[in-house]
């Protein structure tokens, strides 16, 4: 397909209610989209760096910066016929997958519309709903986690997840148990602790958690190994999981039995198939992780979510849990029962709301190709 222009945007989006985890509070969200017009169809991509570099090395400042000066220019000038091709296209530069995944992501998303079928259906996606959990943020008391907890569970979500760290975890859980015991619950640390708490963790097993998510080192596999060993709960992997060969790893080195797929963190769409194939493969379950994505980045996971090995409940959730207005059309809604339904129409089954991107623009930059080719 021939690139006619790619439009960088940062969007300023606040979010409904502040979103804390254990390494810091975000509130309104700095959100970058890539438009890439191609052929008289327009592919959206959603870049999920953080506002800072917390989560992963990568800011919305960073993937900016990579996006004008390498990947765009790159991607111009390549013709790409399938979103699979641009790994092979990005292939110099180093890192920067959230980078790499808002311009990939877009070309899977032209790819659909240009072929007519959904973007579930490109992808290899056999769902037709997929079930859906919460995220919970550390919150200023036990009482206003246990009343958000009570309106989730009210909505129909299957599983609710608890940010924790040290001070923001046993008594936490123990408060929830008492009230749910039999909900499905589980934690996310951020890599929150270290070797030193290894007993404090494993009394976590008496709340009989579906997971503990990313406990360790953000790039850890050995001490996860080491500590799955004296847990009964199952580790997840998220942050320590950037490809197909670390989930190979990781589940090799039993450190982790479930892996959370994002679709930043591992580079785009290409990558996040090839680690749920892997995954599939070996009887790992996976299920889709959220960056707080505005309605084009949820549009993908959901779509993502639809491939079979996406067995557990995923972060992919409501977009009114996070914004006023989303900016796809109609906004995400997740049913009685905890599900969001597949569309099945052309592309990734949501409108892009125009008028809304152009008002919550922040900056814009247009890197056209022919200003790049010769
Ligand atoms: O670790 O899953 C995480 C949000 C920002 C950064 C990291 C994470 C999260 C979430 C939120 O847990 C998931 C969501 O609701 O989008
Ligand atoms: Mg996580």
């Amino acid at each position: 397909m021939r690139i006619d222009a790619i439009i960088l945007r940062e969007l300023h989006m606040p979010l409904v209610r502040p979103f804390e985890t254990s390494f810091g509070v975000t509130t309104n969200r700095r959100v970058l989209l890539a438009e890439i017009q191609s052929e008289g169809l327009t592919g959206w991509g959603e870049c999920t760096a953080g506002e800072r570099p917390y989560f992963s090395e990568e800011s919305t400042d960073t993937a900016w910066q990579v996006i004008v000066h390498e990947l765009g220019p790159m991607l111009a000038t390549e013709s790409p016929e399938h979103g699979g091709d641009c790994p092979r296209i990005f292939h110099h530069v180093r890192g920067n997958r959230m980078a790499k995944a808002a311009l990939e992501n877009a070309i899977w998303d032209l790819e659909a519309q240009r072929e007519g079928i959904s973007l579930s259906r490109l992808l290899g996606g056999v769902r037709e709903t997929v079930p859906c959990g919460v995220s919970l943020g550390i919150q200023p008391s036990i009482a206003e986690l246990l009343s958000n907890i009570e309106r989730e569970l009210a909505s129909g979500y299957q599983r609710i997840k608890l940010k924790c760290k040290p001070g923001w975890d046993v008594e936490v859980f123990e408060r929830v148990r008492n009230r749910w015991p039999d909900i499905t619950l589980s934690c996310d640390a951020n890599s929150a602790y270290r070797l030193r708490d290894v007993e404090h963790i494993a009394s976590f097993d008496a709340f009989e958690l579906l997971m503990i998510e990313q406990p360790l080192w953000h790039d850890d596999f050995f001490y996860h190994s080491m500590l799955q060993k004296r847990l009964q709960t199952p580790i997840c992997l998220d942050e320590s999981i950037h490809n197909r060969r670390d989930a190979l790893a990781a589940i090799e080195a039993e450190s982790c039995k479930i892996i959370n797929i994002k679709l930043g963190r591992v580079g785009g769409f290409s990558e996040a198939i090839a680690v749920h194939n892997a995954a599939q493969e070996r009887g790992i379950p996976v299920w889709c992780g959220g960056m707080l994505e505005s309605g084009i980045g949820r549009a993908h996971n959901i779509a993502l979510s639809s491939l079979e090995n996406f067995t557990l409940p995923g972060d992919v959730s409501a977009s009114a849990r996070y914004w006023a207005e989303d900016i796809i059309e109609p906004e995400v809604t997740v049913s009685r029962e905890g599900e969001i339904a597949i569309a099945d129409a052309p592309g990734r089954g949501y409108e892009v709301r125009s008028d809304l991107i152009e008002r919550l623009t922040a900056r814009k930059e247009m890197i056209r190709a022919y200003e790049l080719v010769g």
